[in-house]
Parts: C-alpha cells; structure tokens; sequence
C-alpha cells in the first residue's frame, strides 16, 4: 500500500535510477514510482520535472517529509542507513562503509559515465572512443576485484551491486562486449537473478 507520506522515486525504465529501484526492493521499504519523460522532463502524470528536480535527470527520490533527494550515489546510501536491518551497507563511519562509498563513487564516475557517450546520439566518435578506452581500464580493475568475491563488498550484497549491476546491465543494450571480462559477466548473471532485481525490472516494463 502506498500512501501519501511515501517515497516516491522518480526513473526512467532501466537507467541508472534501477540501481535506487533495487535498492529500495532489498530494503523492504515502501515506496512508489513514477516515469519521467527525460526529453519532455515531464513525469508520467503530467507534473513538470524540472519543478520537482531541477537538475532534470533522473534518479531523483522524493523522501517521506517531501523533500527531494538526488544523485544515485548519496540514495543509496540513504536507502541502506533507513534499513540497516536489510545490510546493505557497513556499518556508518566504518572504514569498511568509505570504501563503499569508494566504491559507489568509482562506478559513479569511472563507469557510468563513460558509459553516458553511447546513449547520446550527437555524441561523436572522439568522445566515445575516449570512453571506449576508459571503460576498457575500468571494466578490468572492477573484473579483477569480481575475481575473488561474488560482490563489490566481498561476501556480501551492497547498495554497489545494485549500482553495478544496473550500469553493467547497459553493456548490452549499447552493444559493448563483456566477453573480455568473464567475473563482470558472471556477476551480472548473479545479480540478476534476485528476487530485487525481477521485481524492480518488472515494475519498470522490462521484463
Ligand atoms: N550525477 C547523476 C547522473 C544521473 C544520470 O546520468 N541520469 C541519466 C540516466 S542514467 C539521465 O537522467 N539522463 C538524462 C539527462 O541527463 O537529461 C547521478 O549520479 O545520479
């Protein structure tokens, strides 16, 4: 049940705001969603995006009090500190939990970023070239790490593997091959078969 004091995130269907979605999903919480026209920065019902997140891209996650939350990084960790019951994240103010946040922000960064090229239809091939190149070097640190451990964390399902997963997710959809990286392949097969994962895909129309 959603009420009026809900959550509420604002996406568009298998971007970067599906890691929040995931999230969300892990922590049990309540919430709702709703899809915004990126173009037309117009929300499903109508309402004016950029009147609700000036910065007029998603994710954008409108808190219980009504205020608005934005950059995938900082809610995410939002949503692990709400549930610490579901474990998202170490505990805070650990070193375990800056590296992290290390880690969020190197995907952040380092990988959704030079991934953001490939959507952009007047991109140009410099741009994505350089990209291609910096997600090569990127994609092996992360493939290394995945080596040894199911998780971004180690042992244990993180906010970062619902990041990862979600940017990983998009190697496909912009024809990028991961067979250079066969950790990063397994990882995303892993993933994705959480029960999170079907559920928010199924919420957002892509299952
Ligand atoms: N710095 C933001 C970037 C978010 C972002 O790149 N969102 C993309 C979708 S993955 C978007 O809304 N792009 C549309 C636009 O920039 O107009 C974050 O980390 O949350």
């Amino acid at each position: 049940m959603n009420g009026d004091n809900d959550m509420k995130l604002y996406l568009k269907p298998g971007s970067c705001a599906m890691a929040v979605h995931i999230a969300l999903e892990e922590a049990e919480l309540t919430y709702e969603i709703e899809k915004v026209d990126l173009a037309a920065k117009k929300t499903e019902r109508g309402e004016d995006y950029l009147a609700i997140s000036p910065n007029g891209y998603v994710p954008a996650l409108v808190l219980d009090d009504g205020e608005v939350m934005t950059e995938a990084a900082a809610i995410l960790l939002y949503i692990a500190n709400l549930a610490p019951e579901a474990e998202l994240a170490p505990a805070p103010g650990s070193k375990a939990y800056f590296e992290l946040l290390s880690q969020l922000v190197f995907i952040s960064t380092e990988l959704h970023k030079n991934f953001s090229p490939f959507f952009k239809p007047n991109s140009g091939d410099t741009w994505r070239g350089i990209a291609q190149k910096n997600l090569e070097t990127r994609l092996s640190l992360m493939n290394e790490r995945l080596t040894s451990n199911d998780y971004v964390m180690g042992e244990r399902f993180s906010v970062a593997d619902a990041y990862l997963f979600t940017v990983l997710s998009w190697a496909q959809v912009v024809d990028i091959s991961l067979d250079a990286w066969p950790h990063l392949q397994r990882f995303v097969a892993r993933i994705a078969e959480r029960d999170s994962v079907q559920r928010a895909m199924q919420a957002e129309g892509l299952k």
